[in-house]
């Protein structure tokens, strides 16, 4: 983009004035953030226009990327830096007197969604976008993401996110692009000439109406769009009209049951699955998404029966998965396309991503709920599922439990994995371990049905949010020793290993970690009061709350080694601080004893004059995107140690790597592709492999009890939870205890307990050799590159969805 910073000066007054008729010295500090918000997009509307245009003229094959969460967090800086005046912005409010990161820190955290999956997906919209993709996203408006944090006397208590209350200022809104969509009522089938056509009555019929966000692209012109549905009423509606006169409280009865619709996304969490209005979302966003899709299409002139060679549609897990049967549902009912031919443009269009194998998150709904919400879906899934079974039966003839295990349709149930996997050409793992789990073990029967449609993608991170906007400083280390490719090709990051022996260069890195640190020191001391010192190790565990992530695990070595110092205070350690970051889903209830817990031991250990500071633990609220921005930079170790073959891939693992943290890690997930990245002297590794634990629970042969009864370590900290040791009552901790006697330790914290101590003490042995140890941080961050999503989306392009670069020209 050419701008001077002259122009960006009368540009921001002129803004300035012509919205809130206010010159800098009187306008607040809100109104100057809107302003400045303003004035970037209107800097984008032009590209956006002009992408719009050529991706249809072009005809160009285009990606609709469908997911349930978009945690984009904050956009000005991105905006920035992708349209590269982040610099000159900078410069030129600094000469109105206007501190451009205290605009930045107005802007709501866009938090829409749980965790990684709701990261991944707005980490890749930055790489399609910066690929100069024709690729979108489609999702959800909610008005309240996911819920904020706040830590009460140890407890976690969760308060609504209110992130529209002030405007969201990239957002356009499209009132007349609005989609109706019917859920309810009863439909039946009549025969039209030689064909069937359902007849709907008394459905409820929902306007969707579409908002649009420009994600744009780095150092390209191209701006795609993240088109976020919101569910409104529509007031020209007349059956409204009439209610709105006629009974004013039936009218607001249905304006709120519309609107529920978007109002809050579900946290994770098991407990909640099954929920109607879930299903409702569901269904909402991807019937609007998919009917836009459709009707614009038609618009080219092409046949529909070519839709797959212009149109791929990704389905992020099983949320949107039941647009296998509303694509369907469009060309066999609106089209007019046989069964036959409306399926193999179906299952061409469209493609699956599984992000986990934890049994509870794979979704199924009750097929009557979901027969009485959506009569001609269901129809749809019922005829799919009947055609699917004899297919199967057919090829194993007789093979009962291979019907059973993969019908759509089983014991009451609709499963909404078995209908994406069944609709898709393509199905993918986040990680290469992840996948082989897949294909082996969870998916074995339908990979042996389909191999060809089973692939992996390991997950990435976009290098210019956890990098470049995260850690300028490293950057910029970076460009002044290996220059500025990297940052259009991350795989060069691999250069800086030609730096491994440069002290100056090692030095530098070493004070870039400290001053985050430092920074991070302060913040602490601000929000908490707890003093913590840059000098110590950062040990860090940031993502949410899950018994298989095992934080349990990280808090029981703290609290041996808080036994170890009390026992033996002259113990030679390295001073070493503690960081959890960690929302509970709020029906989770044995996670929010482990923050309990972690905030128990945070009050014993910190208080206690006797450990003199050894170890702080540091219990971050609130944990989110723009939190991780801040304290991702300044970890020494990050801790990425869920039970083997549980983790799908994680990011977070990703996101510390490319910023020097070196990985305490079991074998599961990405960690294992980190591993063979950076070589085993540039990690750490401890515990059960994933053989090992898949082994336990195919075969038993562990017993939680002996491993308990042989190390007295676990004794003390299991009778620490029991008596009153934290000065809470005996029962506070008891679902943890229950968790880990009655399930026989179902994630294997005992287990793994020695092995990581041990690896613990091996961290602090090698932070005693600063050079080595800087040179492990070199290292990780020179191997990074290959987890930048860029690469990763290249692979969906080539291999899955069949799209290229379409450049829109300067
Ligand atoms: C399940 C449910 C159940 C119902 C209520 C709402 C809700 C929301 C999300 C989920 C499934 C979450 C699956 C997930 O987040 N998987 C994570 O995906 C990351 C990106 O691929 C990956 O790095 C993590 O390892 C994986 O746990």
């Amino acid at each position: 983009m050419q701008i001077t910073k002259e122009q960006i000066k009368q540009d921001y007054l002129k803004r300035l004035t012509f919205t809130f008729a206010e010159g800098v010295s009187e306008a607040s500090i809100d109104h100057k953030y809107l302003a400045l918000g303003k004035l970037i997009k209107d800097y984008v509307t032009e590209g956006w226009a002009e992408t719009n245009r050529a991706y249809t003229e072009g005809k160009v094959k285009q990606t609709y990327y469908f997911s349930m969460e978009f945690l984009i967090g904050k956009l000005l800086d991105t905006y920035l830096i992708n349209l590269g005046i982040k610099d000159l912005c900078s410069e030129a409010l600094a000469e109105l007197g206007i501190d451009l990161d205290e605009l930045a820190a107005m802007e709501p955290d866009a938090g829409l969604g749980n965790g990684g999956l709701g990261r991944l997906a707005a980490c890749f919209m930055d790489s399609m976008a910066s690929l100069s993709l024709p690729a979108h996203g489609c999702g959800i408006r909610f008005k309240h993401g996911l819920f904020k944090q706040k830590i009460v006397n140890g407890y976690q208590v969760e308060k609504l996110d209110d992130w529209l209350k002030t405007d969201f200022v990239w957002e356009v809104k499209k009132a007349n692009r609005g989609i109706n969509i019917n859920f309810g009522g009863n439909v039946y089938m009549r025969k039209v000439g030689n064909k069937l056509q359902p007849v709907y009555e008394n459905c409820e019929v929902i306007r969707a109406v579409p908002y649009d966000v420009p994600i744009v692209g780095f150092h390209t012109k191209n701006v795609n769009t993240l088109r976020l549905w919101s569910a409104e009423i529509d007031e020209s509606d007349i059956n409204l009209s009439s209610l709105q006169r006629g009974d004013y409280l039936r009218y607001l009865e249905h304006k709120y049951s519309v609107e529920e619709i978007s109002q809050v996304l579900y946290p994770d969490d098991s407990s909640e699955s099954g929920r109607r209005l879930r299903l409702k979302q569901e269904y909402f966003f991807v019937s609007a998404g998919i009917q836009t899709i459709v009707n614009r299409f038609k618009k080219t002139g092409e046949p529909i029966t070519e839709l797959h060679n212009y149109i791929a549609i990704h389905i992020n897990d099983t949320h949107p998965a039941v647009a296998v049967a509303e694509l369907m549902r469009i060309l066999l009912d609106q089209e007019g396309l046989e069964w036959d031919e409306a399926w193999r443009i179906t299952v061409k269009t469209l493609a699956y991503t599984n992000h986990t194998i934890m049994a509870e998150a794979l979704e199924k709904w009750p097929k009557d709920m979901f027969a009485k919400l959506l009569p001609r879906i269901y129809m749809i899934v019922e005829e799919i599922n009947r055609r699917f079974c004899l297919e199967v039966s057919k090829k194993y003839y007789g093979d009962w439990n291979k019907i059973n295990n993969m019908a759509i349709i089983q014991n009451g149930n609709i499963r909404m994995a078995n209908l994406a996997i069944i609709g898709s050409h393509s199905i993918n793992g986040v990680a290469w371990l992840h996948t082989e789990i897949l294909k082996h073990r969870e998916l074995k029967d339908f990979y042996e049905m389909y191999p060809e449609r089973f692939n992996n993608k390991t997950n990435g991170i976009t290098h210019r949010r956890w990098l470049i906007k995260a850690n300028t400083d490293l950057a910029d280390l970076l460009v002044d020793t290996i220059g500025d490719e990297w940052v259009e090709n991350p795989l060069q990051i691999k250069k800086l290993m030609n730096f491994i022996d440069d002290k100056k260069v090692l030095e530098r890195l070493g004070n870039i970690k400290y001053k985050r640190k430092a920074e991070v020191a302060a913040f602490v001391k601000k929000a908490y009061g707890i003093e913590i010192s840059p000098d110590s190790i950062y040990d860090i565990q940031v993502k949410r709350l899950h018994a298989y992530k095992r934080q349990l695990l990280n808090i029981f070595h703290i609290m041996n080694l808080y036994n170890e110092l009390k026992a033996n205070p002259s113990k030679d350690i390295v001073p070493r601080t503690f960081f959890f970051g960690a929302k509970a889903a709020p029906a989770y209830y044995l996670a929010k004893q482990i923050i309990k817990l972690i905030n128990c031991v945070a009050d014993k250990v910190n208080n206690d004059p006797e450990i003199n500071g050894k170890i702080k633990v540091v219990f971050l609220q609130n944990y989110g995107v723009t939190l991780a921005e801040k304290v991702i930079p300044s970890g020494d170790i990050s801790e990425q140690i869920s039970t083997a073959s549980k983790e799908a891939s994680g990011t977070g693992n990703m996101k510390f790597m490319m910023n020097g943290a070196i990985t305490m890690a079991t074998l599961d997930g990405a960690n294992v592709e980190i591993d063979q990245a950076v070589g085993r002297d540039n990690i750490v590794v401890f515990g059960l492999t994933s053989e090992e634990v898949m082994d336990y629970y195919a075969h038993g042969g562990y017993n939680a009890y002996e491993t308990f009864n042989n190390d007295p370590r676990l004794q003390l900290i299991i009778s620490q939870l029991k008596n009153g040791f934290f000065g809470v009552g005996a029962d506070e901790f008891n679902l943890i205890l229950r968790n880990l006697f009655d399930t026989n330790d179902e994630f294997f914290v005992f287990k793994d307990f020695d092995s990581y101590v041990k690896a613990q003490e091996k961290v602090d042995e090698l932070y005693k050799d600063k050079e080595r140890w800087l040179k492990m941080s070199l290292t990780n961050i020179a191997n990074s590159g290959i987890f930048s999503s860029d690469n990763t989306i290249k692979k969906y392009a080539d291999e899955i969805w069949n799209i290229k670069p379409h450049k829109i020209s300067e």
